[in-house]
């Protein structure tokens, strides 16, 4: 294993450590145990979106003055000395913005290749939280899945494009995987999808909604009832329509997984889906996320730190294990419960094809 050295890194360098470690929920780790060839053009990567998604989340800009700004992102990470005073969703990530500058300096220090793919998915992603975040203000928004699929997309999806780039760049990935970009998809839908339900509450309290309009409508006339105690089992009904809608990409993921050749790029990519499938487990059938903030537990998140880290056949056991949580906590009078039932069959019967029970 190879450890960072601050002594011979520059000021700056130590500096985005520093923010990679403030801002990042569980990445951090991960990241600073890639491979020393991944690990700093990671980190930047990072940093780069997180800045972005600081921005983006920051419910106290005008969108007159937001939308210009995701749109210039690209043109701020490499002006010399810009940094950005705002409010942050939290302290952290606005501290990140103050002390932008740092990152741009080691940024110009990429590769080129290296710089090209961040500032490609960094322009991609840009706007599309620019078309999203507009739309929102004008009372549209996620209105079809398609459109939920679209913004995940651009949020989750592009990150996982940049980073299969990265690794078949540096040949940790195999380049079959450019050939599969389906695959790539599902690992940043299946991220995204388990964030957005999870944080039904915080952005309703946000006054932001990614729950496409045509799944919730189904269950109450508006979005705010959603929320109200006396709507619980059609709320329930709808987070279930949700988890089905998620639980589509756990194959791809997995199959994605055995495209992964370098063990610290398995572990960075294991880690957060393993801890996704696990979120999902907690999430189904949970009111709890109409009205709190729900997260596994440090224990849980040990065990399947300890599990992801292994290889296929240790993530694809995990997967079994809150696979069958899921179908064991599946309720005959959901609407869904047919569907959810088959999608966890499909899930099973596709671990048993890569790794048969004799
Ligand atoms: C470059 C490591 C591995 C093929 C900062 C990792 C928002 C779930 O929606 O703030 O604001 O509530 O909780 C990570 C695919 C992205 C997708 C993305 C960049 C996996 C900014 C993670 C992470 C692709 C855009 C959680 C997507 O943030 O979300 C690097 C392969 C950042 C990955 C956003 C969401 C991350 C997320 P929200 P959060
Ligand atoms: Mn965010
Ligand atoms: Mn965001
Ligand atoms: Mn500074
Ligand atoms: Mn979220
Ligand atoms: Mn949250």
């Amino acid at each position: 294993v190879h450890r960072r050295d601050p002594s011979k890194e520059s000021k700056e360098l130590t500096t985005c450590f520093h923010y990679l470690n403030m801002t990042s929920r569980s990445f951090a780790a991960v990241i600073q145990e890639l491979n020393p060839d991944m690990l700093v053009p990671i980190a930047l990567f990072y940093l780069v979106l997180r800045g972005l998604d600081t921005i983006e989340d920051d419910m106290t800009i005008p969108i007159e003055k937001k939308e210009p700004m995701l749109r210039d992102f690209d043109k701020y990470m490499k002006t010399d000395g810009w940094t950005f005073d705002g409010n942050g969703p939290n302290e952290k990530d606005r501290d990140l913005l103050v002390h932008f500058d740092e990152v741009i300096v080691e940024l110009k220090k990429l590769k080129k290749n290296y710089y090209d793919i961040i500032e490609d998915i960094t322009i991609k992603m840009a706007n599309g939280m620019a078309d999203y975040a507009l739309a929102a203000e004008n009372n549209k928004g996620v209105e079809t899945v398609p459109q939920y699929e679209e913004y995940c997309h651009y949020v989750a999806g592009l990150v996982g494009e940049g980073l299969t780039r990265l690794f078949v760049a540096g040949n940790w990935a195999n380049p079959a995987l450019l050939e599969r970009m389906e695959l790539t998809e599902s690992m940043g839908q299946f991220l995204q999808k388990t964030n957005i339900i999870r944080d039904v509450h915080e952005d309703f309290l946000d006054k932001r909604r990614f729950w496409p309009t045509e799944i919730w409508s189904k269950y109450v006339d508006k979005w705010e009832d959603l929320f109200e105690p006396a709507n619980r089992t059609k709320a329930l009904q709808c987070s279930s329509e949700m988890v089905l809608n998620a639980l589509k990409h756990a194959d791809e993921c997995l199959f994605y997984m055995a495209g992964i050749r370098e063990q610290s790029v398995f572990n960075f990519v294991a880690i957060p889906q393993s801890m996704a499938i696990a979120t999902i487990d907690l999430i189904f059938q949970n009111p709890a996320i109409f009205y709190s903030h729900i997260k596994i537990t440090k224990g849980d998140a040990c065990q399947l730190m300890i599990e992801s880290t292994q290889n296929l056949r240790v993530v694809c056991d995990t997967f079994r294990r809150y696979t069958r949580r899921i179908a064991k906590k599946n309720d005959p009078r959901d609407p869904h419960f047919l569907e959810i039932s088959a999608a966890c069959g499909k899930i099973e019967q596709f671990i048993e094809t890569l790794f048969p029970t004799q």
